[in-house]
């Protein structure tokens, strides 16, 4: 592994012709390899994965320590992987190799200190990978950009919020400023974030979701009247058939393993819907059966894998639709007559859609949609869960929609084990969104903050992601503060994003580690360091406890274990008084009295926020409480009162053209979002690269594409303009004809600005229109 060189920089971008690209993970050795992963999901090979990153973090005891009460009901913290619930039951043990990964990553050594800034320039750090700016370690104390030096210097706490201040009561209108939220944040810290931002005026709050599961809540609502699934565990248990769209469990959500095994024990249906063969569609050693792993028994999951093309769900499930009403039977008229609107058009629509034109659109034959209905139509419980397969798309919108339809055909929503699941990404993004972050809020929420709080906050609608990125460029924000994530590298079109932040006044980047953000910054930047989920947080009356939302609704309380591994680290409840004092000197918000005591913050939520009632009490029951679903009851708060069909029409996208590919972008096995623990992807069975496109067999011969081959992307954008990422390796995979696949962030690079659905303003980062060619042709 060598030292980083300046034009590294450039090859993680992959704009260099003829050279290979550089992954953003560990620097290569030049090897790499491939092999049929055959082992179980989440078995050994997952142990000592776990091991290594335990041995890398350098505390295996503390560490270990921590991970055994993480998600426990007495006393634990929560999980800062993913959104997926704890069991309530107790009886799993429900931690899972990448959990362990990300906290074990937060239990490094706080070396990115001022030090470590003293002894390099920014301009040198942003030839080192992405993985090893995370690598350094925990950021240790606050530190100002120096232009002079270009590099980050120390400044005090007091210092830093000043700034902030300054520049945001020096701008002549609050909407030029905007503040992105990544989905760790507590529901306390969120409560108060969105607070500052609307008191100081504007909903310009762009947040991680607006990538991520937008799509989902802005599709659900006008269907079912609330932007949540309707299922908890317990329908888990019972459904009788789980479809999982567009959703890479093994990695992504590893703890769903559990529960996948066991509907399979039961003899539940579970179908797994995607372009790409995963390994969770076949078979797994679920995380808590460590004896199952000492003898490799591995549990059967999955009974069906359903290859549909990229984009061709919608498609998909209209034929299932069609299917059933072949055979009246099979439609739950009762419940459709009672508790739907909207059918007759659904029935007029479904039907009068020719096969061949879903067959089409589908890339599935008639028979395997045929197979997929029978397999409804056979099952009494149905859960349909989703993840980005789904939402990343111009008509994810649509899809989900269509999902909605499919489940009210057999009155599958609001009862026992059956109903819409979206998989959440972020251990709180679904929290963020309950306690605010929104930069479309709806009138009834501000109303409320309006008397409760005694503030008058904006009500025009904000600036989401990607418009947040266009409005820099134009130069219409100039303030951007970031309340954790990585901006820099998450956010579609690295290069125009890029320009934007650099375009900035002010940036504010408040972050556990060292990232691409804080590199890629404006004339002047702050790096804020926080407390993590993990660490103790002690104010003025005691040790503090924040809650966070699961994926399904799910409130609990959660309390960090150890020792912050700096002094000078703050909350993010305290980082957000100080910069909310600094900019309103005038606020009669008790901004110091919230941080004083976080149930103070509780109570005012309490107050605010639908469901949340009694709110200090209830979220230290044990388990926390579930915010009430009305829809779950088949009370469906919509325009008609009644669960909607919606009536698209087939999507016209699924044909690139001529010559051309579908690119979804994916995760590794070994990433969290922009965070890369190694260039490996163990169920994939590759080693070593993170520069691959993933191509079907067919695809590759047709292009004189060997295994391993350099290759050239370029994509096609929707206002015409092309981007290119040279030196990346084609790899044979499972994947549908017509499609290919390779990881975020690193082609990040191929998604232009301009392509982003109408319906939900989502990038399409899985409907990228690419050519795939042999390197230097
Ligand atoms: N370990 C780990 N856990 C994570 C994360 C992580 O990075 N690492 N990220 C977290 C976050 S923020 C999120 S949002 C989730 C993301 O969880 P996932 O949604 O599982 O993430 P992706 O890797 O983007 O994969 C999406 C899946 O969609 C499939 N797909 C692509 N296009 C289509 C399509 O058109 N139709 C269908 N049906 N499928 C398609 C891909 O083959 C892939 O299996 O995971 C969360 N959990
Ligand atoms: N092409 C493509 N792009 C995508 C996606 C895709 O599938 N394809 N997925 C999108 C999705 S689903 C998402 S959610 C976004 C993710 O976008 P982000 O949420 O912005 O990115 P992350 O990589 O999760 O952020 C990691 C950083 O968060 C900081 N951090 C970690 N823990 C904490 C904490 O407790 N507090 C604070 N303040 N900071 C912390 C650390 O500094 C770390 O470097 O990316 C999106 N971008
Ligand atoms: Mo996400």
């Amino acid at each position: 592994m060598g030292a980083p060189e300046a034009n590294d920089e450039e090859r993680m971008l992959g704009s260099t012709p003829g050279v290979p690209a550089l992954g953003r993970g560990p620097l290569p050795g030049g090897r790499h390899s491939r092999h049929e992963y055959h082992h179980a999901a989440a078995g050994w090979g997952a142990a000592r994965s776990v091991e290594r990153v335990l041995a890398r973090a350098g505390e295996p005891v503390e560490g270990f320590r921590a991970l055994l009460v993480m998600n426990h009901e007495d006393g634990g913290f929560d999980c800062p992987g993913c959104a997926w619930p704890d069991d309530p039951s107790g009886l799993r043990l429900d931690i899972c190799e990448n959990g362990i990964k990300h906290v074990s990553w937060e239990l490094t050594p706080p070396h990115a200190d001022a030090e470590f800034f003293s002894s390099h320039t920014v301009s040198e750090l942003r030839a080192w990978t992405d993985h090893h700016l995370e690598a350094v370690g925990r950021l240790a104390e606050p530190m100002s950009y120096d232009p002079d030096t270009d590099m980050y210097r120390p400044i005090s706490w007091d210092d830093a919020f000043a700034l902030v201040g300054e520049a945001l009561r020096g701008l002549d209108d609050p909407n030029r400023a905007a503040f992105y939220t990544s989905g760790r944040l507590s529901n306390e810290a969120t409560f108060l974030y969105q607070l500052w931002v609307r008191e100081f005026g504007t909903n310009n709050l762009p947040d991680c979701s607006n990538m991520c599961h937008e799509a989902s809540g802005r599709a659900l609502t006008p269907a079912i009247g609330s932007g949540k699934g309707t299922v908890d565990l317990n329908d888990w248990e019972q459904a009788d058939a789980i479809w999982l769209m567009g959703d890479n469990a093994a990695s992504n959500a590893p703890r769903m393993l559990t529960w996948l095994a066991e509907a399979d024990r039961r003899g539940a249906q579970l179908v797994h819907i995607n372009p790409l063969i995963e390994a969770a569609s076949r078979r797994t050693i679920v995380p808590h059966e460590y004896a199952d792993m000492a003898t490799f028994r591995t549990t059967r999951i999955g009974t069906m894998n359903v290859q549909v093309r990229i984009g061709g769900d919608l498609a998909l499930l209209r034929g299932v639709a069609k299917a059933l009403f072949e055979t009246p039977e099979a439609l739950d008229q009762d419940f459709i007559d009672r508790y739907t609107h909207g059918f007759e058009e659904y029935r007029e629509l479904v039907e009068a859609t020719p096969w061949a034109d879903l067959v089409r659109d589908s890339g599935v034959d008639e028979a395997g949609i045929r197979a997929l209905a029978e397999s409804y139509r056979r099952s009494e419980r149905l859960i349909i869960a989703w993840c980005l397969g789904l939402t990343q798309h111009e008509h994810g919108m649509d899809t989900v929609r269509e999902i909605v339809n499919v489940l009210l055909l057999r009155g599958n929503i609001g009862r026992e084990g059956a109903g819409p699941c979206p998989v959440r990404g972020h251990s709180n993004v679904q929290g963020n969104r309950t306690c605010g972050v929104n930069h479309r809020p709806d009138k009834a929420f501000l109303d409320r903050l309006a008397e409760v709080c005694g503030i008058d906050p904006p009500r025009a609608h904000g600036l989401g992601v990607v418009e947040t990125v266009e409005a820099m460029r134009r130069g219409d924000v100039r303030v951007f503060v970031s309340l954790g994530g990585n901006f820099a590298l998450a956010a579609p079109d690295l290069v125009a994003t890029a320009e934007a932040l650099r375009g900035c006044d002010l940036t504010v980047q408040v972050s556990t580690k060292l990232n691409r953000s804080h590199l890629v910054h404006g004339k002047r930047a702050l790096i804020l360091p926080c407390l993590a989920r993990s660490d103790t947080d002690v104010q003025a009356s005691g040790p503090q406890g924040v809650t966070v939302e699961d994926a399904m609704s799910m409130v609990h309380i959660s309390y960090g274990m150890k020792a912050p591994p700096s002094r000078h680290l703050r909350s993010e409840c305290a980082i957000l008084s100080g910069m909310a004092r600094a900019t309103l000197p005038d606020s009669r918000t008790p901004w110091q009295s919230y941080v004083d005591d976080y149930d103070r913050i509780r109570d005012t939520m309490s107050r605010v926020l639908d469901g949340f009632e009694d709110f200090n009490r209830r979220a230290r029951h044990p388990h926390g409480f579930r915010i009430r679903q009305l829809a779950r009851e088949r009370v469906f708060q919509t325009a008609s009162g009644r669960a909607e069909f919606s009536h698209a029409p087939l999507p016209d996208d699924v044909d690139p053209g001529a010559g051309r590919l579908l690119l979804a972008t994916v995760r590794s096995h070994d990433q969290f979002n922009t965070t890369i623990y190694s260039n490996d992807d163990r169920y994939r069975g590759l080693k070593g690269l993170r520069t691959v496109v993933f191509m079907n067999d067919d695809d590759m011969r047709e292009r004189g594409i060997g295994e391993f081959d350099l290759v050239d992307v370029t994509s096609f954008a929707r206002d015409g303009t092309t981007r290119r990422v040279y030196g990346y390796r084609a790899v044979r995979y499972e994947i549908a004809r017509g499609c290919a696949a390779g990881y975020m962030p690193e082609l990040n690079v191929l998604c232009g600005l301009a392509d982003r659905s109408a319906d939900s303003g989502q990038p399409v980062t899985k409907h990228l229109v690419v050519e795939v060619t042999r390197a230097g042709r």
